[in-house]
């Protein structure tokens, strides 16, 4: 079977992570993903976070898988040459570098398209174009600057970021998307385009319910957080709101048995309300599916409190995976708090390849996420990261054409090594 992106060719100028992630995915896909690292050097999360000596760190090999390395200096004169020609060779190029370090190495968008009109040059930035376009950006940065900290956490307590890379990973997922986008343009109209995702756009697009509710705010107050029951007025922007649900269904996370000694002792518990009915007689309170303080969803919202509460009463009682199997039965929307342990040891999560086994040299077996996108017809083969301009040779031989006499100038350059350290003389 083929895979969907076969034949499309990725100049993937990218690093850390929101770059990386975009490019594993449409490598996963089928690309043929060619990652530029600095000679020497690479990417810088190949030595961030290392757990294994002298093995490239698992923040690296874990965003890079079904890639190829070429180490290129692309401020090198030679380096500039061989990256014109990747450009000429490919379809689509991929940076995340700062504000305007391409075009200081002289690849602005316009010599890009004169170079190849059909390539599509796809950028993450930290902002978009405003008063910020020019900073610099991590992933908790976007995090804070996209509305997702503001309305993270508890009311009494700081703004809070959240451990799922929202700002790097989810972006790069928005620009993966932009590519497939601009490509499936190109069918069209054969030329290709600039596709540029800002990490606080990408965060904010995410938070979108929260943009909804701060326009609520102006009608009322959000009758299903918290803190309406509790009687707390709401201030000028939407607050944050613990672990109520997002959505029109009121939720909580709840202790199950074992809370006090085991951090993930929780279920995530939603009173959807089609399934009242079965949830009160589950926990002992029949007489609340006909009395008008608790019968209607309205009714409820005050009371949202007293009633987790009781239902926490019941949750208790029982393991997260019991009560789950429970509330299964009754079509109740609810979820285990499960820890990366238990994620790491799930046999589904393995038997689908979300969860997968991969084989590296230097490092021996590692876990990884597979490719959480499943396509029918374009199935995905995890392969390990590359090593450090693993793969020089071939692409300088295979996909630009460089005759042997032409690789070996370029590497007397300089363009593909780190430059000698002299020796000590005297
Ligand atoms: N050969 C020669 N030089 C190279 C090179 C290569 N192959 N690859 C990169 N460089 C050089 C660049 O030319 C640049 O040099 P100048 O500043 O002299 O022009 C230099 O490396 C640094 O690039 P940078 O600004 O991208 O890197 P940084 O470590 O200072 O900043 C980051 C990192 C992530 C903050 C910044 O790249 C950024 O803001 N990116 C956009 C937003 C983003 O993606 N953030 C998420 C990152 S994941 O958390």
């Amino acid at each position: 079977m083929t895979q969907a992106l076969k034949g499309v060719r990725i100049l993937d100028f990218t690093h850390v992570q929101s770059g990386p992630t975009c490019t594993q995915l449409l490598a996963w896909f089928g690309a043929d993903v060619i990652k530029v690292e600095r000679p020497g050097v690479g990417d810088i999360t190949r030595g961030q976070l290392m757990d294994v000596p002298n093995a490239d760190a698992l923040y690296f090999t874990m965003l890079n898988h079904n890639k190829r390395s070429i180490t290129l200096d692309t401020k090198n004169k030679t380096g500039k040459e061989v990256l014109e020609r990747l450009i000429l060779t490919c379809d689509v190029l991929v940076e995340n570098f700062g504000p305007g370090v391409l075009d200081r190495m002289g690849f602005t968008w316009e010599r890009i398209h004169e170079l190849n009109p059909t390539m599509v040059v796809a950028s993450v930035k930290g902002f978009g174009p405003g008063p910020y376009e020019d900073c610099k950006v991590y992933e908790n940065v976007a995090q804070c600057t996209g509305g997702s900290a503001s309305t993270t956490g508890f009311r009494d307590g700081p703004p809070l970021v959240t451990g799922a890379q929202i700002g790097d990973s989810g972006t790069g997922l928005h620009l993966a998307l932009g590519i497939v986008t601009a490509l499936f343009q190109r069918t069209k109209t054969g030329v290709g385009q600039k596709v540029t995702c800002a990490m606080q756009d990408g965060v904010l697009n995410l938070a979108r319910v929260k943009l909804r509710d701060q326009q609520r705010l102006a009608h009322g107050p959000l009758t299903e957080y918290s803190q309406y029951g509790e009687g707390v007025p709401f201030g000028d922007a939407v607050p944050r709101a613990g672990n109520d649900s997002g959505g029109g269904q009121p939720g909580r996370i709840l202790k199950c048995k074992g809370a006090d000694t085991d951090p993930n002792a929780y279920i995530y518990f939603i009173t959807q309300a089609p399934v009242w009915e079965p949830i009160c007689d589950i926990i002992g309170e029949p007489h609340w599916k006909t009395d008008p303080n608790y019968a209607s969803p309205k009714a409820r919202l005050p009371r949202l409190n007293e009633i987790f509460a009781r239902i926490e009463r019941w949750t208790m009682t029982m393991t997260k995976f019991e009560a789950m199997e429970i509330l299964n039965k009754y079509d109740i929307p609810c979820g285990p708090i499960l820890s990366m342990k238990e994620l790491a040891e799930d046999q589904s999560l393995r038997a689908t390849g979300t969860i997968v086994e991969v084989d590296h040299p230097k490092r021996g077996k590692y876990l990884s996420v597979g490719n959480p996108i499943k396509l029918s017809a374009s199935p995905t083969e995890v392969v390990r990261s590359p090593l450090l301009g693993e793969h020089t040779d071939e692409i300088l031989a295979d996909v630009l054409k460089y005759s042997a006499d032409e690789i070996a100038a370029i590497k007397q350059s300089g363009a593909t090594e780190p430059p000698k350290k002299k020796a000590a003389t005297g």
